[in-house]
């Protein structure tokens, strides 16, 4: 399937700013006119080559002042990420130099893309399909190395063919029922339900399932954790904070109350973004601003993914540690016994306290850095839980959601194979509802709706 679009667009392709250089893009059907009115080689050239780098010069028609000393290269339909004629300029990045050259590309007769416009003639274009295309935008906003896979892998249509796959079994099923509808007759052994629901069961809703829940394994790698420090004050949580960035963000004092609003910063934990959260020591206070820390406090431990319950060994358990505790045993947490370099202390107590809780714990010394690498592992498994591996294979929000819309379609096909007399036009509805969702993970039944929404949140340039 190939489009043809009127207008030719372009783009500034690379983020504004100082650098070494910046790109403009053009596709359509007048790239190369354009690069000939605007381009002039060093060398003259009768005809520019496919993908053959020039050096030359941007020069502006009407004033024939140079603009930049540029490359430039021409990629004709259809090897081309759009599939259309695609011309690229290297220019020196600066903010005024690429909006110059921009600004004459578009007075040569090209409009402004708009976010994701590029990557959305590649998939009308049939180049990619459309989970292929939200893993272009997932490459780029990758914020850990296995979110980089992970996209990558869908890039490679690793989920495509996934999809494909199941679409093929469920075509054989419902070849299997549409001949029970045209012989009446004998439906029943036609369709052969036993036959039938081993099919569904085995082949295809188990792998919609397993889908499903990689789902969520991948969201966390893909947009990560919330972890909340609460504990009372002066516990050390400021100093696990800045033990946890390896840098000095959060001020550090003994005083109690030091921190009274909430701190946020983003790190990588184990390979995990992680939203770093810090929070006000939680404590009954006439202190008007603290109190309002307190509160935000409490709001955090409520987006937590996980809480680091702090708790300071050098001094005894008090009622107030207990207090903090019943209100975050109320969320997934964890209990960090802090302040180990300290002696004498009261570990062994704390221990026994939280055994008899059947807690677990990890000690720690947020001042001198010990175990600070086994609190890591401790929350990376605290968080993955009884899942082990990364999936290979990780549908994004849009996609689950189609294959959930898919599995409630084939239980309903199950519960009809499994009554007293089945329908095949019934258990046929199910089967076609079950196939379009699958069809819109790849994109073969869309919306402008849905393009719009996907490609949006694309930058410009892409
Ligand atoms: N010896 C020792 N001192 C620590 C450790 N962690 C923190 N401290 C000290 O404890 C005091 C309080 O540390 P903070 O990190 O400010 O504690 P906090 O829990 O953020 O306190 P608030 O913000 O007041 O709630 C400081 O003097 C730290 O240097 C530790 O592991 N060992
Ligand atoms: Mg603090």
């Amino acid at each position: 399937m190939e489009f043809y679009f009127k207008d030719t667009i372009a783009a500034i392709a690379t983020p504004l700013g100082r650098g070494a250089i910046g790109v403009i893009k053009i596709s359509g059907n007048q790239a190369l006119e354009i690069l000939k009115v605007l381009f002039k080689p060093i060398k003259p050239v009768s005809e520019f080559k496919p993908r053959y780098l020039y050096y030359g010069h941007i020069v502006d028609p009407k004033t024939k002042k140079i603009v930049d000393e540029v490359l430039a290269v021409y990629m004709p339909k259809p090897r081309s990420y759009t599939r259309e004629d695609v011309v690229e300029i290297y220019a020196h990045s600066g903010y005024l130099v690429l909006r110059k050259i921009l600004e004459l590309v578009l007075l040569a007769g090209a409009r402004l893309a708009e976010p994701g416009e590029f990557t959305l003639r590649a998939f009308l274009n049939g180049r990619i399909d459309l989970s292929q295309a939200e893993a272009i935008e997932e490459i780029i906003s990758a914020r850990s190395e296995t979110a980089l896979d992970l996209a990558l892998n869908n890039l490679f249509g690793r989920l495509s063919e996934k999809v494909q796959h199941l679409k093929n079994q469920l075509l054989e099923v419902l070849a299997q029922v549409e001949s029970a509808i045209d012989f009446p007759e004998e439906d029943i052994e036609i369709m052969d339900p036993p036959e039938l629901i081993k099919k569904i069961e085995k082949g295809i809703l188990s792998t919609i399932e397993t889908l499903i829940s990689n789902y969520r394994q991948g969201k966390i790698y893909k947009e990560g954790i919330n972890l909340v420090i609460a504990g009372k004050p002066n516990v050390g949580k400021s100093s696990l904070m800045n033990a946890l960035l390896r840098e000095e963000r959060a001020i550090v004092t003994p005083i109690p109350g030091t921190t009274r609003d909430f701190l946020e910063e983003p790190t990588l934990i184990n390979g995990i973004p992680v939203k770093l959260i810090d929070t006000a020591g939680l404590r009954e206070t006439k202190d008007p601003v603290e109190k309002i820390g307190v509160e935000k406090a409490k709001e955090k431990l409520r987006e937590a993914n996980l809480v680091l319950f702090l708790v300071d060994v050098s001094v005894e358990p008090s009622s107030e540690d207990f207090k903090i505790y019943q209100e975050v045993k109320k969320y997934p947490h964890l209990i960090v016994l802090n302040k180990i370099d300290i002696e004498p202390n009261y570990l062994n107590i704390w221990k026994d306290l939280f055994l008899k809780e059947g807690e677990e714990f990890i000690e720690i010394s947020a001042l001198k850095g010990t175990n600070l690498e086994e609190l890591g592992q401790k929350i990376v498994k605290k968080i993955l839980e009884d899942e082990k591996e990364v999936p290979e294979i990780v549908p994004n929000l849009r996609q689950k959601v189609a294959l959930e819309k898919a599995k409630e379609f084939l239980e309903n096909a199950l519960e009809e194979l499994k009554g007293k007399n089945p329908l095949p036009e019934l258990v046929a509805v199910e089967l076609r509802g079950a196939l379009s969702s699958l069809s819109e993970i790849i994109g073969e039944i869309t919306t402008e709706e849905l393009l719009t929404q996907i490609f949006s949140t694309f930058c410009i340039g892409k």
